[in-house]
């Protein structure tokens, strides 16, 4: 007879499989490079610069036209912690790149602020990223990137821009904000590429 503990639901700590090096927390720690930007709605826009110059935009109010997931990710900051079973709700980044025709293999994700960070767009793509405005059902909070970021949870967090802005599509890997600070280019927890030649 197995034991059954009545309302539980959660995952046992041991049955926990994190990337190596990383521990467990449960609240969401706020990690920004500079300060939050503030950007209305009526002027937010996501736009998509392709290798050629060509210039794809949306409005707010498209993005909310689009279909959209809820998803449910565990994320992993490269400063060690990591938050299991995360509910977003935003549009897979593919939905975008119906509308774009590209031969680029590269993404350099670019936010309100400044921040940049690159991403291989097959990273982007097949349901693995997102453009996310909802975090446990509510608006995403400015702190935590809203109104909407990027959420690729496969890779350390700080490929997740915050205030995302577009993405402008690169033939080359070029390296971002914290890239050329010395961070990994591509970024995988589970192999820990931590940082560059890791
Ligand atoms: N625009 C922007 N995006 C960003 C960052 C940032 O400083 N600016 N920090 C990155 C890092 S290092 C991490 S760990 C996550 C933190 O997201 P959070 O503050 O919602 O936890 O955002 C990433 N995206
Ligand atoms: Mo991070």
């Amino acid at each position: 007879m197995g034991i059954v503990t009545p309302g539980f639901t959660g995952r046992r700590r041991s049955d926990v499989n994190l990337p190596p090096g990383q521990y467990l927390t449960e609240d969401f720690p706020v990690l920004s490079a500079g300060p939050t930007p503030r950007i209305p709605l009526d002027t937010w826009e996501f736009v998509i610069v392709t290798e050629t110059g060509e210039k794809h935009t949306w409005s707010w109010a498209q993005l909310m036209a689009m279909p959209s997931e809820d998803v449910t990710v565990d994320i992993h900051c490269v400063t060690k912690w990591s938050k299991l079973g995360t509910r977003w709700r935003g549009v897979p980044v593919s939905a975008f790149f119906d509308e774009v025709e590209t031969a680029a293999d590269f993404a350099m994700a670019v936010s309100y602020g400044g921040y940049t960070t690159n991403v291989p767009l097959d990273d982007l793509l097949d349901g693995q990223a997102w453009v996310a405005y909802k975090f446990d059902d509510d608006d995403l909070a400015p702190e935590h990137g809203g109104p909407a970021r990027l959420v690729v949870p496969h890779l350390y967090f700080w490929k997740s821009a915050k205030w995302v802005r577009g993405l402008r599509m690169m033939l080359e890997d070029e390296p971002g904000f914290w890239e050329t600070a010395g961070y990994h280019d591509y970024g995988d927890p589970w192999r820990e590429q931590r940082y560059q030649g890791d």
